[in-house]
């Protein structure tokens, strides 16, 4: 009979463990909310025609039901797409959903960029944004300038410390920290995203997906990197002689919280953060002892009375 209730708390435990893994798992793991402040979505706009936690300038145009088009395909245009509020979160992951396609055959570009930087909101020639930025470049781009030995589209990124220029004759390559060539990303046939992981002081990551739905390519995982404290999120686009359309069509920002930024100094502010979310320590654990115990408790009275029953009818 003991040893029945044991087998059943214990099945119990595991059946829990699969649905309600936050409640289970011990105060080590991190949680996760989503910034809404630097996520975007369709219709991208408001009542009002504005967004209210992105601006966007240049040769910018939204498409309420479908994206936010950075450039057409057409010559020399630019276009930014940029955060109002600086990302203060220490460990995050930006997810996000853009898509380069246009006419050209065989020659097109130049391509698009994710920034990270303490600039914000301007045109420029890199990509479509300002050279000599401070903070965190990737660069999506589709036309070979004079790379030998690389396949494009090639995506690759640079820290900037606002005095170096990005290598505009060899694609970036002297300011490299992590790439890769990524073949079909253009005018791939299912949804292209990226999804760049960011633990202060502890590694960056890009993964790609344009080959399979679900299927997330490494691009590079670079250790030791620490971004500027007040940096902006931004994408932008540019085309030259050649061109693309480029755009982006949503955005999906998450604020990481690990045991290590449980000092609530270092804690990052945003409004979209669920109180449940901040939990740990005694009150958390109390609170995961009492919900265990009260599902515990009515299962094991459920089996005692189906027991009974069984007893009770086995007699006739
Ligand atoms: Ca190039």
């Amino acid at each position: 009979m003991k040893s029945a209730v044991h087998a059943v708390l214990i099945a119990l435990y595991a059946v829990l463990a699969v649905l309600f893994p936050s409640v289970i798992a011990d105060d080590n793991q991190e949680y996760r909310s989503t910034l809404r402040t630097h996520s975007l979505f369709p219709p991208y706009l408001d009542q009002d025609v504005q967004s209210r936690w992105w601006d966007f300038g240049g040769d910018t145009v939204i498409n309420a039901n479908k994206h936010v088009r950075l450039t057409y395909d057409r010559p020399s245009q630019t276009g930014w797409l940029f955060s109002r509020l600086p990302l203060t979160a220490s460990n995050f992951e930006i997810e996000f959903e853009f898509k380069v396609s246009g006419s050209g055959q065989n020659i097109f570009g130049d391509g698009m960029a994710v920034w990270i930087t303490k600039e914000r909101a301007q045109s420029g020639p890199v990509f479509g944004f300002v050279d000599k930025f401070e903070g965190l470049g990737i660069f999506i781009d589709t036309y070979k300038n004079n790379r030998p030995g690389t396949m494009f589209p090639y995506v690759m990124a640079m820290l900037g410390d606002g005095k170096t220029e990005y290598d505009h004759d060899h694609d970036g390559k002297a300011n490299e920290i992590g790439g890769c060539s990524a073949r079909g990303l253009r005018g791939a046939s299912i949804p292209t995203k990226g999804r760049i992981t960011y633990y202060k002081d502890n590694y960056l990551e890009l993964q790609l997906q344009y080959k399979n739905e679900d299927q997330w390519i490494t691009c590079f995982n670079v250790p030791h990197v620490t971004l500027p404290t007040v940096s902006y999120l931004g994408f932008t686009a540019l085309t030259g002689e050649l061109s693309d359309n480029h755009d982006i069509i949503s955005v999906k920002a998450q604020n990481i919280y690990t045991p290590t930024v449980a000092n609530p100094q270092q804690a990052p502010v945003n409004a979209g953060v669920p109180k449940a979310n901040q939990g740990s320590g005694w009150g958390m654990f109390l609170l995961k002892l009492v919900f265990i115990g009260a599902v515990c408790g009515s299962l094991y009275v459920a089996w005692t009375m189906y027991a009974k029953q069984r007893r009770r009818s086995s007699r006739f």
